[in-house]
């Protein structure tokens, strides 16, 4: 048997849910390790498959692990060029897909922290928290402004065809939904449709029971989890190389 790709995601509604959904659009056989983001300290394992304590990582078949979900949606998409996951680098497509994809990662990705903090800091007094929900509120709203915007241009975020952004849009983009102010059916109705067409699709359907722990059904190749500390073990015997069979 060879070893195949692990991926560290987070719950709960994680970033890495998006990297689920690229692995299952893939295709190719890969394994999950699950992280309860809540639980603190994290296990100690997985510092040394991420230093940062974030998700995801992707564990790959050399032993290495990635971390970054840019790196890792780039990795996949890189394996599902055939599958129009991805492009090759130096091509136009490429080019708009890493655009689309930087942006999601930083700028919408970013802009939700002042409210996830205002959120968090329920003990802070009412100054503080007004004033990162007006942060958060003009990010976040600028952010989706910009992403209805170009899906009022294209079909998916990189142009004609469904890609790794498409697949990180639909762990992140969710996150709006959190924040009532955000009225996406009426002020952002492309970004609406999209989150609801990939609602439907079976990845993103099989990346949600897998974050609920529910029962899942892999429309991809997914092999099943591995514990975290049997993972560990395993490297540690193989000098840190080698991932599961
Ligand atoms: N730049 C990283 C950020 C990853 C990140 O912030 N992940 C969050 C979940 S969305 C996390 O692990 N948070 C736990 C923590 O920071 O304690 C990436 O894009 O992969």
């Amino acid at each position: 048997m060879h070893p195949v790709p692990v991926l560290f995601y987070g719950v709960p509604q994680g970033c890495s849910f998006g990297s689920i959904v690229a692995l299952e659009w893939l295709g190719q056989p890969y394994r999950l390790c699950r992280i309860e983001m809540l639980d603190h300290p994290w296990p100690a394992a997985y510092a040394a498959i991420n230093p940062l304590n974030q998700t995801p990582a992707l564990l790959l078949e050399e032993g290495e692990a990635l971390s970054e979900s840019l790196a890792i949606l780039l990795n996949i998409g890189t394996r599902g060029i055939a599958r129009g996951l991805g492009f090759y680098q130096g091509t136009p497509e490429a080019d708009r897909l890493n655009e689309v994809l930087a942006y999601l990662n930083s700028d919408f990705f970013a802009a939700f922290g002042p409210l996830w903090a205002a959120y968090e800091m329920q003990d802070a007094d009412e100054a503080t928290r007004a004033v990162l929900q007006r942060i958060g509120n003009a990010g976040v709203a600028k952010a989706l402004a910009h992403v209805e915007a170009l899906l009022g241009r294209r079909p998916w975020l990189a142009g004609a065809q469904r890609t790794v952004a498409d697949a990180y849009f639909a762990g992140v983009a969710r996150w709006a939904e959190y924040f009532p102010q955000f009225d996406l059916a009426l002020d952002y109705p492309n970004l609406r449709h999209h989150l609801d067409r990939l609602r439907a699709d079976p990845a993103v359907q099989f990346a949600m029971a897998i974050e609920a722990g529910e029962p899942a059904t892999s429309s991809g190749r997914c092999l099943g989890h591995v514990m975290l500390d049997a993972l560990h073990e395993q490297r540690a015997r193989l000098g840190r190389e080698g991932v599961p069979a």
